[in-house]
């Protein structure tokens, strides 16, 4: 059903903004795959994470769910008729998709894909809210307000599990770690003009924080637990408990 992603591999004269369209829609498997050093482990261990934290008649969110690999994940893992899975983003492509592909499965556990901005939706009773490399895409100014939405939605001891593209807080090293990315990615067959082009596309689209930024985000929001369980270069995900 999806292809492969040769979206940026003729020359561009001037390279257009990124956008979650059709078009990226029938190649994101392959594009985030391809792209993303570490991708396929924390789609893992989002599941094996749900195992563990999800409680019982609780609400889990997927936030900018894509095609919905983090709630596919979660409900291999868990089989719980009393948990809710809702899986949002604002990609009427995505959604779209994602629906059809959920449909195909018939799962215990509930699952209602929204089309909404994640900026203002209202969440509730969660144990388990899930931003897998969304929050990066959202503007700076509005990122403390989601994380401090998302801590009033948990209950006690339900998690986020935010996974993000770091930015180094060291200009040397930043540029170090972004030159082994595109190592990743050559390795990965995307040509040096595919990779240019969509570093392009991606300017102002994705902007990531340092580590330090997002830890303080946490403290800000009220949470006193956080951590990394995975890295792979600049591309991280934090476990953090209320
Ligand atoms: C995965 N989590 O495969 N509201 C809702 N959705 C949004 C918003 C917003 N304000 N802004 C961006 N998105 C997925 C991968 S992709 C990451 C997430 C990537 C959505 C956007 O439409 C896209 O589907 C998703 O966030 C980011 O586990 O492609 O690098």
């Amino acid at each position: 059903m999806s292809g492969k992603d040769t979206l940026f591999s003729n020359p561009q004269e001037n390279v257009k903004s990124f956008e979650f369209d059709q078009q990226v829609v029938e190649v994101f498997p392959d594009m985030i795959e391809r792209s993303v050093p570490g991708y396929r482990t924390i789609i893992q261990g989002i599941g094996e994470i749900a195992e563990k934290f999800v409680q019982l008649d609780s609400n889990i969110y997927d936030l900018g769910c894509s095609l919905g690999a983090a709630s596919f994940s979660i409900r291999q893992k868990l089989q719980e008729p009393s948990c809710r899975i809702i899986a949002v983003d604002n990609s009427s492509a995505m959604v779209e998709r994602c629906r059809l592909i959920q449909s195909g499965y018939n799962f215990a556990m509930p699952i209602d894909v929204l089309e909404a901005d994640i900026t203002k939706l209202e969440m509730q009773d969660a144990s388990m809210i899930v931003l897998n490399f969304t929050l990066q895409f959202l503007p700076q100014e509005k990122r403390q307000q989601l994380i401090s939405n998302i801590y009033s939605a948990l209950k006690p001891g339900g998690i986020l599990v935010l996974s993000e593209k770091l930015q180094m807080s060291e200009e040397n090293f930043d540029e170090s770690i972004i030159d082994l990315h595109h190592k990743f990615k050559k390795r990965n067959g995307y040509s040096d003009m595919e990779i240019a082009q969509k570093r392009a596309a991606l300017e102002n689209v994705l902007i990531p924080d340092t580590r330090e930024q997002h830890f303080e985000r946490f403290s800000l929001a009220g949470f006193s637990q956080f951590d990394t369980w995975f890295q792979h270069f600049n591309f991280v995900s934090f476990l953090v408990v209320k």
